[in-house]
């Protein structure tokens, strides 16, 4: 039986603004991964996940999209971007592209025209609707502002935006905008892309006569916008029309998914390739991302154990452009010693699940938080929207302690490549500031060290790309009552591997379970040390 490359392979995201500047400006750039192809090559993986590189304003940061076929002026043109491919396809790295079309940006040629008039012919290509009383259509939040709908004077009517006033959501119902898109995402595969992260694609589709969510005030109401049943008319017409003859791989960032309709975008249905799911992202909040609450080791073992039976192809992975730093979050960074074994623990511990792993650039590198010391040092949008609204109430404290746990700039902090003081990603100003921690924690002091994080990474990667086992192997959950300890065992054709990671900062006994051949060994002392694992076969 043959498989589909993309589950071969382990995938790499790149944040280009922050990934390698190459010419002083202090913004990552195409030319500036190009650089870097052979470290992606070295490292072992086998395709790229390319973060939004459109022309864009940059409200979010190239996830409100000016033009879909031109390169954004700061990360270089369209022959750089030629020759990243071609230098990826060279090396056997495929490339898979950011698709931004629940919305676009308000600068964007169409909402230019849309929003002119209520009879130009682009008017429909976005969600205009007459207010209540002067107010707004109804009573959505947005993820980025209080309401989700912005008033337009010019023609007197309100626009909706599920993310900020500057990203105006795409009106899916409208045949003509789907094929536009449809245009443009085979001008891309035309290009040789190999297939498309889909943002947000989940929402798409809204329900019918938009009505108001359930509550007072302006209320998140994703029962209304999220997994609708027309989604799934525009997933396979898109299917249809761009990719199903291809040999690409379209993974869906399906927020709300849940294990019971996972299977309506991935099941035989076909829709897509792959999706991801935030069970894991979410847990850590209560109600919302902001709530902290402690990681509960139990939970954890109920989501993957779920997710692992309830689809037959996972995507793994612990974070991403909208996450913090994984050992910030779910390892520890109270000592060096703890920082590289939690860091290799959780690696370990999602990496050798059954899916497509995921790696979030400088996690290989056991990036961390970044210590932000006050608002003049934040970027991101909804960060900074969040404190506006947090102060008009008081709750300014609240906001700032969840910013620092779980915003987004977290992760945007530039690539660590080596020890200087701008750690190799620029000679110029930043664009947002570098983690002096880079010191110790970067690319060309870890690839030296072969008990680093990145070499432990690099194995892995090995590991998994040369085992069958751990591709393709059932998997079992083991030990599902221990309060420290994640075990599994993956089976293929008489074949077991068992993998046991300790997720507490206790030690914990060895259970005679997973006792077998020692593959990797770590924090190993007749126990298991805090953070230590166990991989045998
Ligand atoms: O980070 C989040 C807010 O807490 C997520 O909910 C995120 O907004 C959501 O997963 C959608 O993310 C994607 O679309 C956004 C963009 O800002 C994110 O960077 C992108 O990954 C709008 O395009
Ligand atoms: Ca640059």
């Amino acid at each position: 039986m043959a498989y589909p490359w993309w589950k071969e392979c382990v995938f790499y995201q790149i944040y280009p603004r922050s990934f390698q500047d190459s010419n002083g400006d202090g913004i990552g750039d195409l030319r500036g991964i190009i650089s870097r192809l052979d470290y992606l090559q070295w490292l072992g993986i086998g395709a790229v996940w390319l973060c939004p590189v459109y022309d864009s304003p940059n409200v979010d940061i190239g996830y409100d999209i000016r033009n879909y076929e031109a390169i954004m002026a700061e990360f270089g043109t369209m022959e750089d971007f030629d020759e990243l491919l071609k230098g990826l396809h060279s090396r056997g790295i495929r490339l898979i592209m950011d698709l931004v079309v629940n919305h676009s940006s308000d600068e964007h040629a169409w909402f230019v025209e849309s929003r002119s008039s209520k009879d130009n012919p682009y008017r429909d290509y976005y969600i205009w609707r007459d207010g209540k009383d002067g107010y707004e259509p109804n009573n959505w939040a947005s993820f980025f502002t209080p309401s989700a709908w912005s008033y337009d004077e010019t023609t007197d009517q309100w626009y909706l935006h599920l993310f900020s006033e500057k990203q105006p959501d795409l009106n899916w119902e409208n045949p003509r905008l789907r094929h536009e898109v449809y245009d443009m995402m085979n001008w891309w595969f035309d290009k040789g892309v190999d297939g498309f992260r889909m943002d947000v694609i989940s929402l798409l589709a809204k329900a019918p006569g938009l009505p108001d969510g359930q509550g007072d005030g302006y209320v998140f109401s994703p029962e209304y916008f999220a997994f609708q049943p027309k989604l799934h008319d525009y997933l396979r017409e898109m299917r249809e029309q761009c990719f199903a003859w291809r040999n690409c791989m379209c993974v869906g960032e399906t927020s709300f998914v849940t294990t019971e309709n996972a299977n309506s975008v991935v099941g035989d249905g076909r829709e897509l390739d792959l999706l991801f799911q935030f069970d894991v992202m979410d847990m850590d909040g209560e109600g919302s991302k902001w709530n902290p609450i402690p990681f509960d080791l139990m939970r954890f073992k109920k989501i993957i154990n779920d997710w692992q039976h309830a689809i037959d192809w996972n995507t793994l992975f612990w974070g991403n452009h909208d996450q913090p730093r994984v050992v910030s979050r779910f390892g520890s960074t109270a000592s060096e010693e703890l920082r590289i074994r939690s860091a290799k623990m959780l690696a370990t511990a999602m990496y050798l699940l059954r899916g497509t792993p995921f790696i979030y650039q400088g996690e290989e590198i056991g990036m961390t938080n970044y210590p932000f010391a006050d608002e003049s040092e934040l970027r991101d949008v909804e960060s900074i929207n969040l404190l506006a609204e947090a102060r008009k109430t008081g709750r300014e404290v609240w906001a700032w302690n969840g910013i620092m746990a779980k915003g987004r700039d977290n992760a945007r902090t530039p690539m660590q490549w080596n020890s200087s003081e701008k750690a190799g990603f620029t000679t110029g100003t930043p664009w947002i500031d570098i983690n002096p921690n880079c010191r110790r924690i970067n690319v060309h002091d870890e690839a030296a060290d072969l008990d680093s994080i990145l070499n432990f990474y690099r194995d892995l990667i090995e590991l998994r790309n040369n085992s069958d086992v751990l591709k393709y192997g059932d998997f079992e959950l083991m030990l599902p009552d221990h309060p420290q300890l994640f075990a599994y065992k993956r089976c293929y054709k008489n074949k077991t591997i068992l993998v046991c990671c300790n997720f507490s900062t206790e030690s914990a006994a060895i259970p005679q379970e997973v006792a077998g051949r020692n593959i990797i060994e770590l924090g190993v002392e007749n126990t298991l040390l805090p953070f230590g694992v166990l991989v045998s076969e």
